[in-house]
């Protein structure tokens, strides 16, 4: 396994819901290692970048509505294999799809609503960490307690 950075953001309707708190604690209590945080709200320029590829989808521009619509909390975690495994604590994309036990599969019914959003791989997790954090706000740190989760 190698050590890899993700970009992990809590959509508006996490946010309006209260469930900050919730989503947070199921990374931590997992043993991913927050290493950036912050809450703003989305300018449509930053959440046309950010859904680039879904440009094309006839979705896209409720989905640029619905990001913008109020402020999200946006997190950067690192861990062993962070990536694939947020997708595992995120679930699928349709919240109704998404097994229970996954945040998506316990928090959410609607694909438009739903909840989280987490990188799909190397690439977008660099390319996404670089669009919302710059390199000042991304913190190098040992947790006091990494010998129990992690085998040197
Ligand atoms: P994910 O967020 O699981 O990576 P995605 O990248 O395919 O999913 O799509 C980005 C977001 O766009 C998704 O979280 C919700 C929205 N979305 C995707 N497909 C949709 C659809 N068919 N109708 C409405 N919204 C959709
Ligand atoms: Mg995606």
């Amino acid at each position: 396994m190698t050590v890899e950075r993700t970009f992990v953001a809590i959509k508006p309707d996490g946010v309006q819901r209260g469930l900050v708190g919730e989503i947070i604690s199921r990374f931590e209590r997992k043993g991913f290692k927050l290493v950036a945080l912050k809450q703003l709200i989305p300018s449509r320029a930053m959440a046309e970048k950010h859904y680039g590829v879904h440009r094309d989808r006839p979705f896209f521009n409720g989905l640029v509505d619905f990001i913008t619509s109020g402020p999200v909390v946006l997190m950067v975690w690192e861990g062993d294999g962070v990536i694939a495994g947020s997708r595992k604590l995120i679930g699928a994309t349709k919240p109704l799809d998404a097994d229970p036990g996954t945040i998506r599969g316990d928090l959410a019914v609607n694909i438009g609503r739903n909840v989280i959003h987490g990188s799909d791989g190397l690439d977008t997790a660099s390319f996404e960490i670089g669009l919302w954090f710059s390199s000042a706000e991304l913190n190098d740190w040992l947790p006091s307690d990494q010998a129990w989760r992690v085998e040197s």
